[in-house]
């Protein structure tokens, strides 16, 4: 199989005429070829995208019938959720299940943004007082314009819904640029896109690397906003790209989340969110909660634990039933990550379990559940995003101690705290800098509710009505009672 892009409409070949292959790498075998697009292909599709928009086929259609579309691609995704979630677990070696899970969030985001979208509509204009009852003044909300979607390979069809969805429903017309490690999802969302009837050039994929059909999404001119979610450098790019055409950005980046655990909570509970907060995806997740904070009572019990049960997980092709870890999403993020791992090892941390390729597996991009305790504070390990199956935990005496630990660093995505204590928790719910805190849990994330960073994790929200409101501008609209007069240049003096 050998994929297209998707531009104004039409399926096309890339005009480089060149495709790059799909690695499955539980396998390390290629088993498609993706279009490579280029500078000309971001440009035909920005055009597009741009008329589409400036005629009004999509902005300007009743907002019913636009949100009658979106509901019929979520149903299309749902039709296709098994085709769909399979060739998801391929394409990056996520367990079936939790493949499942995100097309099933997909579906329900364009739901969802058709229902905020229809809600809306409903409440129309937004009065403001200005306190001079001469006027009449108001807020209405416009799509923003073209965006360029640029996004990651972690969660490949669920990252572009994100952005997609929210964007479509605010009437925004869009060029959607999937990583080029798992871009298939986002080919197959262009089929459903293409087959409910959405305007041609609505939507539009190019597939391809970051540096040739990205970074010309990036510093296209026709492009009103460019909605990020990736690495931090890449992040500086496209914020650098877009400074020049003053446009509007999104970025949602790392992590190196915190995970605050207090001596009263139920063990059984820590361990199972400690492995979720890390383990879940391959630790392939911005949000992952990688560095565990543990008050020292109860540090040495959890340890053990989280080492015996860290080692009953079973690991293999994302497929197989039962599997819980699949193999990194190609060689060279499992050669990174593998890189940090043997660095580790002189940093002075101890290793409970993991550091390397399970015993027996030769073939695909594994690498065991990896524990490291007593990490110095200084090691590259603890203070860096891996972005793998690695977790580093520590020790805390007081609140303050773990809330300082948590705080500190460049990162501010996420965090988390369990104790049976719930206004302890809510307190350091309060005193963590970050955009999402998970309060005796870690991990679940619902599409109602806003996504993001503070500090270097990014700038803007996802989800939720902010997730929508990111893709509309507001325009003041200020209406003078033609009954009265002015009268700064045409009346007596002070007339105004
Ligand atoms: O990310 P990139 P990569 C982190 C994670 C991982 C590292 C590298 O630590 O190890 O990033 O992964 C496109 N102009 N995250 O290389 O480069 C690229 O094609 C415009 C965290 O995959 O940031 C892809 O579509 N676009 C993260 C997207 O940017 C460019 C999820 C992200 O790729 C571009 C993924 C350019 N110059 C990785 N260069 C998270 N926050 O969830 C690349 N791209």
């Amino acid at each position: 199989m050998t994929t297209q892009l998707y531009i104004d409409g039409i399926f096309v070949e890339p005009a480089s005429g060149r495709s790059f292959p799909a690695v499955d790498p539980a396998t390390e075998s290629a088993f498609a070829s993706v279009a490579a697009g280029n500078a000309t292909d971001a440009d035909r599709a920005v055009n597009a995208a741009r008329h589409a928009f400036d005629d009004g086929r999509w902005s300007q259609l009743p907002v019913a019938e636009r949100t009658a579309v979106l509901r019929q691609i979520a149903a299309g995704i749902r039709a296709n959720l098994d085709e769909i979630a399979a060739l998801e677990t391929r394409d990056n070696g996520k367990p079936l299940p939790e493949a499942i899970w995100d097309i099933e969030d997909a579906a329900f985001c364009f739901d969802y943004y058709a229902d905020l979208a229809d809600a809306a509509e409903a409440r129309g204009d937004t009065a403001v007082d200005v306190g001079d009852d001469r006027f009449d003044s108001r807020i209405r909300r416009e799509p923003v314009g073209v965006v360029a979607a640029i996004t990651p390979w972690n969660f490949p069809l669920l990252m572009a819904v994100w952005k997609v969805a929210p964007a479509l429903a605010a009437g925004c017309t869009v060029v959607l640029k999937p990583s080029e490690l798992c871009s298939l999802s986002c080919v197959e969302l262009a089929k459903i896109i293409d087959a409910v009837g959405v305007p041609a050039g609505v939507f539009n994929l190019v597939t391809g690397s970051g540096p040739e059909a990205g970074a010309p999404l990036t510093e296209h001119a026709l492009v009103d906003k460019v909605a990020f979610t990736g690495s931090v450098p890449t992040g500086r790019k496209v914020m650098q790209a877009a400074a020049a055409g003053i446009r509007t950005v999104s970025l949602e980046l790392g992590g190196k989340s915190p995970f605050i655990v207090f001596a009263d909570c139920d063990i059984d509970k820590a361990v199972e969110w400690i492995l979720f907060g890390i383990f879940w995806n391959k630790g392939e997740v911005c949000s992952a909660t990688s560095r565990v904070l543990v008050e020292r009572r109860l540090y040495p019990r959890l340890l053990e634990r989280l080492k015996s049960e860290a080692e009953k997980i079973v690991i293999g092709p994302g497929d197989q039933a039962g599997v819980k870890l699949g193999p990194i999403v190609s060689k060279n993020q499992y050669e990174k990550v593998m890189g940090f791992l043997d660095r580790a090892q002189h940093c002075g941390a101890q290793r409970l379990t993991g550091g390397g390729r399970p015993d027996g597996m030769e073939t695909g991009y594994y690498i065991a559940p990896t524990i490291y305790a007593d990490v110095p504070l200084d090691a590259e390990i603890w203070c860096e995003e891996v972005f793998g199956p690695v977790v580093c935990i520590n020790p805390f005496d007081t609140e303050d101690e773990a809330i300082s630990l948590a705080n500190n660093g460049p990162f501010g995505l996420a965090g988390a705290v369990m104790s049976d204590d719930l206004e302890r928790c809510d307190r350091v719910a309060s005193r963590l800098r970050a955009g999402i805190i998970w309060v005796n849990c870690s991990q679940p994330t619902f599409i109602q509710a806003p996504w993001g960073g503070y500090k270097s994790s990014g700038i803007g929200r996802e989800l939720g009505e902010a997730g929508f409101e990111a893709y509309r501008e507001l325009k003041q609209i200020t209406r003078f009672d033609h009954h009265e007069t002015w009268g700064w240049y045409l009346g007596t003096e002070n007339a105004q």
